[in-house]
């Protein structure tokens, strides 16, 4: 790769949005580029594939005029659900929003540039820069090869310590949207609990209007309006409440209400009414030495770590993937998933709410492996990410834990501050929650460990420790339970544990990467799972839901194959082991769930 690479600039394509009319003498080349996508696969160019650096995005969208007139006039918001991994955006040459971070969304209100231009196009801009520092979440550095007899002059290659593909693009949909010019900023609802009446409570705030009035309603499924309230404070009673519970938990998992807020101010002679509906589930989190109890029962993650990652859309938002996946973790039988390794998109946020799907949400504290990666500078950045993450997904019943990162170096002295202050903030956004991160990292060496609510621990026996050797498992695995229990006394989830395999390639007796290994190797870890989870461990994630790519090396065949299907979603052999697994798990707690047929996942 060489540093003076040319700038790649794109047309973004968006139903949203008016074609752009191309005038190359001005731009240089020009790709279409459709959005949202990554770039990384769209095109047979290589160096695009492995590119570093800027790339530009332009799009011409006209507004309509009512957006630009009125007294006062509405206010006119760009947003993005997000953007790997530096924006900078402008809007008729206006610069109106940068942004850090690649998986969390940000927007930018254009009023005062879109109303103070002639006429009603509207031209957006973006830079994009996919280069990752020691300080960037997650972190990177860039290397330069300076040995000129191997290397050309200003050679540098990207490096990382994640294991997935670093793809860079607009991820997810950019949309332009109005409010009134005095509107309803924010809402942060908790929830609270007994048998027969919960409580909502509620905080709104009002942006641009110290006149106003609020008025809340609560529906139900049905519509049926089941409490009331007014002002920026309050707390609604709900009698006889339907709970949030997750899949397999409840013959109605994930109960949503209604909450519609209503905002009346008087601005410049003008009344303005701004109305937000919020779906809101009821339910509570409680985390004991031993349990983690959701609604006051104890509940038992059996579920899979994920990745956003498809075939030539790369971390680009694809609904058929999204509901598909969705079918797959039903007919799973999973209730929880981890965001491994960074935030998911908020439309499939939106359906673990709906659906029940318990998540442990993740921030993109994955890597942190470098020295300077646990300095100020990097605190400072993961502190304003999780308020990020935190004001993004606060209101969601579906996010039942924060994971503040993944397999950091928990074991470097300066872990202890880092992590505590991590959390310490995390908790103070939002009390409601418990936080943790996940680790690799010795029980008797892990800094980080003592601040967190729940020990995550992943590791990979017989894999990349005794490679081969099935049989060490249950000895390895029952001493890093009882390692990690008789030192915190918190409950455990094995976060992750799995092995790669290559579909269709087969070996009796199994033999690393056939199929057959990665259903012993499954079936090892679960007698082991079986006997702890009646004591302290609440749950087991499997790396991973499905294959996903990485960067090329030698321990990768076009990616990790660890799923239990394959990236265009097949069943691999390990997938019917943990189906049968998952929902004999949940045919085992009291309540039995609704029987599952393929007919059935079509109803809700
Ligand atoms: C774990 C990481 C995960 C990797 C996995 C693996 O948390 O991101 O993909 O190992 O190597 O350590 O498959």
């Amino acid at each position: 790769r060489i540093k003076e690479q040319l700038i790649v600039k794109f047309l973004f394509l968006n139903s949203l949005f008016l074609p752009f009319p191309r005038n190359s003498c001005q731009t240089g080349p020009v790709i279409d580029m459709p959005v949202p996508a990554s770039f990384n696969d769209i095109t047979q160019d290589p160096s695009l594939e492995n590119y570093i650096g800027w790339v530009w995005y332009e799009k011409e969208v006209l507004l309509p005029l009512r957006w630009l007139q009125g007294d006062p006039a509405p206010r006119v918001v760009l947003r993005f659900g997000s953007a790997h991994y530096y924006s900078i955006v402008w809007v008729n040459g206006v610069q109106v929003v940068e942004h850090e971070g690649g998986h969390l969304p940000f927007e930018a209100d254009i009023s005062s540039v879109v109303q103070g231009s002639p006429g009603s196009l509207c031209r957006i801009t973006v830079a994009l820069n996919n280069t990752l520092t020691p300080h960037t979440l997650p972190p990177g550095s860039i290397q330069y090869m300076a040995d000129k007899s191997r290397y050309p002059k200003n050679y540098f290659v990207q490096n990382t310590k994640f294991d997935f593909f670093n793809y860079a693009g607009i991820h997810r949909p950019v949309v332009l949207y109005t409010t009134p010019a005095a509107y309803i900023d924010d809402i942060t609802v908790t929830t609270t609990s007994s048998d027969s009446v919960a409580m909502v409570q509620y905080q709104v705030s009002v942006v641009g209007s110290t006149a106003n009035s609020l008025s809340l309603s609560l529906r139900d499924q049905e519509g049926k309006v089941v409490a009331t309230g007014d002002g920026p404070v309050g707390e609604l009673k709900v009698l006889n409440p339907n709970l949030w519970w997750p899949y397999l938990m409840h013959e109605n998992p994930g109960y949503l209400y209604s909450l519609e807020v209503r905002m009346q101010a008087q601005l410049g002679g003008a009344l303005l009414e701004d109305v937000y509906t919020l779906p809101v589930g009821i339910r509570t989190v409680h985390v004991t030495s031993s349990q983690f109890l959701i609604n006051g029962r104890p509940f038992y993650f059996h579920g899979v770590n994920k990745h956003e990652d498809a075939d030539i859309r790369g971390k680009g938002l694809d609904w058929p993937l999204i509901v598909k996946d969705f079918n797959l973790l039903r007919w799973l039988g999973a209730n929880s998933f981890r965001t491994s390794h960074y935030p998911y998109a908020e439309e499939i946020m939106d359906l673990c709410d709906a659906y029940g799907i318990a998540v442990i949400d993740e921030s993109p504290g994955v890597g942190i492996k470098l020295p300077e990666s646990f300095g100020n500078r990097s605190l400072q950045h993961h502190l304003a990410v999780m308020e990020e993450l935190v004001r993004r997904d606060k209101n969601r019943p579906s996010v039942v834990m924060w994971s503040v990162a993944n397999e950091p170096a928990s074991e470097l002295p300066p872990a202890a501050h880092y992590f505590k202050t991590v959390i310490a903030h995390t908790k103070a956004l939002d009390p409601s929650r418990p936080v943790t991160f996940v680790t690799d990292a010795n029980y008797a060496l892990d800094h980080g460990a003592p601040y967190v609510d729940v020990i995550c621990v992943n590791s990979y026996f017989s894999w990349y420790h005794d490679p081969g050797h099935l049989e060490v498992i249950p000895l390895q695995l029952t001493a890093q339970f009882e390692n990690w229990y008789k030192t915190y006394q918190k409950p455990i989830i094995q976060s992750e544990y799995g092995a790669d395999s290559v579909p269709g390639l087969h070996s009796d007796p199994p033999m690393m990467f056939t199929e057959e290994y990665q259903q012993a190797l499954l079936r090892e870890y679960h007698s082991v799972l079986d006997k702890k989870r009646k004591e302290y461990v609440i749950g087991e994630l499997i790396w991973n839901f499905a294959d996903f790519m990485t960067n090329q090396g030698t321990t990768r065949v076009l990616g990790n194959k660890k799923g239990i299907f394959t990236r265009q979603r097949q069943p691999k052999a390990a997938a019917f082991v943990l189906r049968d697994r998952y929902w004999k798990i949940a045919n085992e707690s009291s309540c039995l769930p609704p029987a599952i047929t393929s007919h059935s996942l079509f109803l809700k």
